[in-house]
């Protein structure tokens, strides 16, 4: 067996951690034969619950758990890790704007990417999923100046996936079917899906989503808002924020940043702009990219519909207001 890795969770005590840790300690993330030692990080005030966590881990029995280390310390839970998973922040509520929680996580961030910076292995990979994500990602970068711009992803997987699911429902075929729909941008009610270069098999062949669905209105009209609102739509339901399904995704990111993406396969993720697709450079923008040896590289070359242009031009600058916002609080 292979020696263990150090795999981090923060917001460890909450929902999305509830769901997501057991993922990792059965193997379906890092491999089924990937043993490893999982940090898990909460503040102070959630200790007594994270502790009923460690002890549902441990009466999980599972093999590939080498060590569980409850702590509130940053500097404990981030010590030589290989992978980091930033759940932790404050959740957005049913009514609550993603402008109010900014000042707020932001500052999570900047802490999180110092202790990075001094703690954690320097090719470690680092997953961002606490909103807002790509925002929180840059700052978390930003802080951490000795690991590679690169290393620091934000999650876009869940609307990846809920762009997937639409299209497969409409359809009436198996999610597994449809593939590459792209996530462009921010993971906010801007956030632009589009299925341009998205498949779907049909009779063991790759036919173009927008020929099997035949419904371009619909396409660049209600699949987007869909899938921009299925968040607040969710917390409506269940007065909660989406937890299992965040969870998932968040597998999956690390799970394809880990082991690599299938061949002719592309996946969304937030990673910092290098400007393709006219996108402004140096905030966390979601693109299409294929990852080969831990490395992920965007996608060139797609076409964009017209009318998708204009979305990207708003989440683009939506992510700048947010970037200058962020810097403006770490200042204080
Ligand atoms: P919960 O409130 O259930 O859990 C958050 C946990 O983080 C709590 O236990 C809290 O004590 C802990 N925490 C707060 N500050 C911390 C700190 N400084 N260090 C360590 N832990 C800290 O929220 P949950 O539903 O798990 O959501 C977590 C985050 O994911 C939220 O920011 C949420 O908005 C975000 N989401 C991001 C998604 C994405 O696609 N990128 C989708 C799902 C989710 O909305």
């Amino acid at each position: 067996m292979a020696s263990p890795i150090r795999v981090v969770v923060t917001g460890a005590a909450g929902q999305i951690a509830y769901s997501l840790i057991y993922q990792i300690a059965k193997g379906d993330v890092f491999g089924a034969d990937q043993p490893l030692v999982l940090l898990l990080l909460d503040i102070p005030p959630m200790m007594g619950v994270l502790e009923g966590v460690v002890m549902e881990i441990h009466d999980c029995a599972l093999p590939l758990v080498a060590g569980v280390v409850p702590t509130d310390d940053p500097a404990v839970a981030f010590k030589d890790v290989d992978a980091a998973f930033l759940v932790g922040s404050m959740p957005r509520k049913q009514g609550m704007e993603r402008k109010d929680l900014l000042s707020a996580n932001v500052k999570i961030f900047k802490v999180q990417g110092e202790a990075l910076d001094k703690h954690a292995k320097k090719n470690v990979k680092v997953l961002v999923v606490g909103n807002p994500a790509n925002t929180n990602a840059l700052i978390c970068s930003k802080y951490a100046p000795s690991i590679p711009r690169g290393n620091f992803t934000a999650m876009t997987r869940l609307d990846q996936n809920r762009g997937r699911a639409q299209v497969a429902a409409r359809l009436g075929v198996a999610v597994g079917k449809v593939r590459n729909v792209i996530i462009w941008g921010n993971h906010s009610a801007t956030q632009v899906p589009d299925v341009g270069s998205a498949t779907v098999e049909v009779g063991g062949k790759a036919v173009p989503v927008r020929d099997a669905v035949k419904d371009d209105a619909w396409l660049l009209g209600e699949f987007i808002t869909t899938i921009q609102k299925r968040g607040a739509a969710v917390i409506a339901a269940r007065k909660m924020s989406s937890a299992m399904s965040a969870a998932k995704a968040a597998g999956d990111h690390m799970h394809d940043l880990w082991q690599g993406t299938a061949p002719g396969e592309f996946v969304s993720m937030g990673v910092v702009s290098d400007g393709s697709y006219g996108a402004p450079k140096d905030i966390v923008f979601s693109f299409p990219v294929t990852i080969q040896n831990k490395e992920w590289k965007i996608v060139q070359g797609l076409s964009v519909d017209d009318k998708l242009k204009p979305l990207l031009e708003a989440t683009g600058s939506e992510l700048l207001e947010e970037k200058a916002e962020a810097l403006a609080v770490c200042k204080h």
